[in-house]
């Protein structure tokens, strides 16, 4: 019988159809989706926080506005995720247990600091840029839910990317002062969202199972020169230089050339040990830790609903 089950499953990823949660997959396909949403829902709820951390200093009303409507959406694509990796048996216990007991990952993007406004900017421009250029092929991902929460996401995200880059715009008209901060917000944070995408293609230990069950359409090395070839004439236009001397049109290969990224750094922030993991992890674990009166509260509330409803 498993193999006939199995035959249908391959059949379904073969004909590029979706594997919806009641239907069977092998256990190993569910393990990697629960790997891979879960911390993509991590890394919506812990990258809420570098740019959390601006709303209360944000520049005029309508920035406060725009910054806490975008930390919202973040939080809402995390839940949504949840969501979808609970409809494959795992409970959001056990996700959260793992993000706060350091077991899971979420991406290395969000423990780095965020230093002056500009940052904010450049977290929307690059960072949801890279995000979106992740998250579009995964509108096509093989597992139903997961493919549905993504056309929502990336609408979102798209607004967001929007925002950042019109708010750099502004800034790289005012002052020398402004310019200067939006320049070394990109410096810090270039090398950084190239990162974003995984290890190159040859280190990635889950790329090739990724692609054969139709999760991964486009390898992390693709999508990155993808990445890089849409925002260099984004630079251009706001003005500011990208950090890479070796940034270079190659005719030939009809993509941006570019150079090494420092994958020592990337595993050492991706193993807990970058310039703000402590902190992140310490500050969703007392966010928990605070908000137990709230899960109580909703608990008990429901538990009498049901009193109720059976008498
Ligand atoms: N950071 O074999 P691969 C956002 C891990 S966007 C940390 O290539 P895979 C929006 C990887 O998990 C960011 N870890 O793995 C937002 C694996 O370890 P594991 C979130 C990384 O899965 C914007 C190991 O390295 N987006 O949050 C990273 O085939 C602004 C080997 O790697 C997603 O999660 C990294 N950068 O490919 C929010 C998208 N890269 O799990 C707020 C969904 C790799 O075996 C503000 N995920 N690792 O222990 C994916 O597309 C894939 O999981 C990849 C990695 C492409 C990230």
């Amino acid at each position: 019988e498993d193999a006939a089950l199995q035959a249908h499953f391959d059949a379904v990823i073969d004909a590029d159809g979706k594997v919806e949660p009641r239907d069977w997959m092998p256990e190993a396909y569910r393990k990697t989706l629960v790997r891979q949403i879960s911390q993509h829902a991590h890394s919506e709820i812990v990258g809420m926080l570098p740019e959390g951390n601006w709303i209360s200093r944000a520049p005029s009303l309508k920035r406060k506005a725009i910054l806490i409507a975008k930390v919202q959406d973040e939080g809402g694509h995390g839940l949504y995720l949840y969501s979808a990796a609970e409809t494959l048996g795992t409970s959001r216990d056990q996700m959260l247990d793992a993000l706060h007991t350091g077991k899971a990952k979420y991406s290395s993007i969000f423990n780095y600091p965020t230093l002056n406004w500009a940052d904010v900017g450049v977290i929307g421009w690059l960072v949801d840029g890279a995000a979106i250029m992740n998250q579009i092929p995964l509108c096509r991902c093989s597992y139903g839910p997961y493919a549905r929460a993504m056309i929502r996401v990336c609408k979102e995200e798209s607004f967001h990317q929007r925002q950042g880059y019109e708010a750099l715009l502004v800034m790289m008209q005012g002052t020398a002062e402004q310019k200067a901060m939006v320049q070394d917000a990109v410096n810090r944070y270039w090398w950084k969202c190239l990162a974003m995408f995984g290890p190159p293609d040859a280190d990635s230990p889950n790329s090739v199972q990724g692609m054969r069950w139709g999760i991964k359409r486009i390898s992390n090395d693709d999508l990155r020169q993808k990445f890089i070839d849409a925002t260099v004439p984004q630079a251009e236009v706001l003005g500011v230089t990208l950090p890479d001397p070796d940034l270079k049109w190659n005719e030939e290969r009809g993509h941006y050339d570019y150079g090494a990224i420092d994958w020592d750094e990337f595993w050492a922030t991706v193993n807990g040990n970058g310039p703000m993991n402590k902190e992140r992890l310490a500050t969703r674990v007392k966010a928990h830790e605070q908000g137990a009166w709230v899960r109580e509260a909703a608990l008990a509330h429901a538990a009498k609903q049901q009193q109720r409803q059976q008498k």
